[in-house]
């Protein structure tokens, strides 16, 4: 038996990715941009086994069996094993050959709340995709086929600064991720999650961002006139760790991307009326230093990710007690997490 363990960390888009164009291959209407977090904090871990007492290939999330043959799982394994098989044919590992011929067991599990909207399918299909390398000792270019098993999921397999390049090709052999600057370019960066709900979102995300492509006119004018203009000026303020720039961008794109789903027909909310008051908290907060200190974005939930610059956090979050207290805010908690590598 070979066995393999590995970790992957979650990011968090400031330039949000919302609709496909292909839905199998999973290629984007719009490039995006994401921050990995540090592995040490939301991640998730897979270990996979392949063995030749294995009878059949399974599959663990979170402790629980689920279906193997899920067709994004069944691409993400066919195309490893495919690189796996050409590594071999072009006179690699002689291992690699009787692994090959072996079913495996994977198993996962996240360490933050699955389906929450904190980009759990990105950290989980990243490790997947990069646990399974491991095992065949395949290397090179992942991040292609970590795309088709979530579209986040391209961006986690790389720390720091990421964009996903939409591409132009039919195929989506250059819909791939890139890192913009290293995990070590912006020390002071930090995130902090506020989690107003720990429950499983109401819309998934492939569904809502399908019904955003079919009936909101917004999304296609975000996608062709705002995000391209938009993604140089992201570029630039994480260059240049401008983070009055970089916050407010962070900001404007998170509002569209749920103007977006109010766009969409039936409309779509992901925000409640918790994450409206964090917006507020937000804003006064910078409304009274007179720049932007803070920053929040929202993903496909209601939870907050609020960026700021380490000399903020403690007295920010003495804010966040304030404007929530514990008391009538049972159900939330929070997190300071250091932005850092991916592995
Ligand atoms: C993002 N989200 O850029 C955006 C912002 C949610 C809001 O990527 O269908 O789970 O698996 O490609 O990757 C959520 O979409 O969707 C997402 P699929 P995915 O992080």
């Amino acid at each position: 038996m070979k066995k393999v363990t590995c970790t992957a960390p979650v990011n968090i888009a400031v330039i949000k990715y919302w609709g496909k164009r292909n839905e199998e291959l999973i290629l984007p209407i719009n490039s995006s941009l994401s921050v990995t977090l540090h592995q040490d904090q939301l991640k998730t871990t897979t270990s996979v086994a392949a063995s030749r007492e294995f009878t059949e290939d399974r599959i663990w999330l979170n402790g629980k069996e689920e279906n193997i043959n899920h067709p994004r799982l069944q691409s993400c394994l066919r195309e490893i094993r495919r690189l796996a098989r050409k590594r071999r044919n072009d006179g690699g590992d002689e291992n690699v050959s009787r692994i090959l011929n072996y079913k495996v067991h994977l198993c996962s599990v996240n360490n933050f709340p699955t389906a929450a909207g904190l980009a759990s399918s990105a950290a989980g299909y990243a490790c997947l995709v990069y646990t399974l390398a491991k095992l065949y000792g395949v290397e090179g270019e992942l991040s292609e086929i970590a795309r088709q098993g979530s579209g986040s999921a391209c961006r986690s397999m790389y720390g720091g600064f990421v964009q996903w390049v939409m591409g132009e090709k039919d195929d989506g052999k250059d819909s791939l991720a890139k890192q913009v600057e290293p995990e070590s370019h912006w020390p002071e960066l930090r995130v902090l999650i506020l989690v107003a709900t720990a429950e499983k979102k109401h819309v998934g995300s492939t569904a809502g961002m399908q019904t955003s492509v079919e009936t909101s006119p917004l999304l296609k004018l975000r996608a062709d006139l705002v995000v391209p203009e938009r993604m140089e000026a992201m570029i630039e303020s994480i260059r240049k760790k401008d983070f009055d720039a970089f916050g407010q961008l962070t900001m404007k794109d998170s509002n569209q991307f749920h103007a977006t789903c109010l766009d969409t027909y039936p409309p779509i909310f992901y925000l409640n009326n918790v994450s409206q008051r964090v917006i507020s908290m937000v804003h006064q907060y910078n409304t009274y230093y007179g720049q932007t200190k803070v920053a929040y974005s929202f993903d496909a939930g209601p939870n907050a990710v609020i960026f700021m610059l380490e000399p903020t956090v403690n007295e920010f979050v003495e804010v966040v007690k304030l404007c929530f207290p514990p008391e009538t805010n049972g159900d939330q908690y929070l997190k300071g997490l250091p932005v850092g590598p991916s592995t």
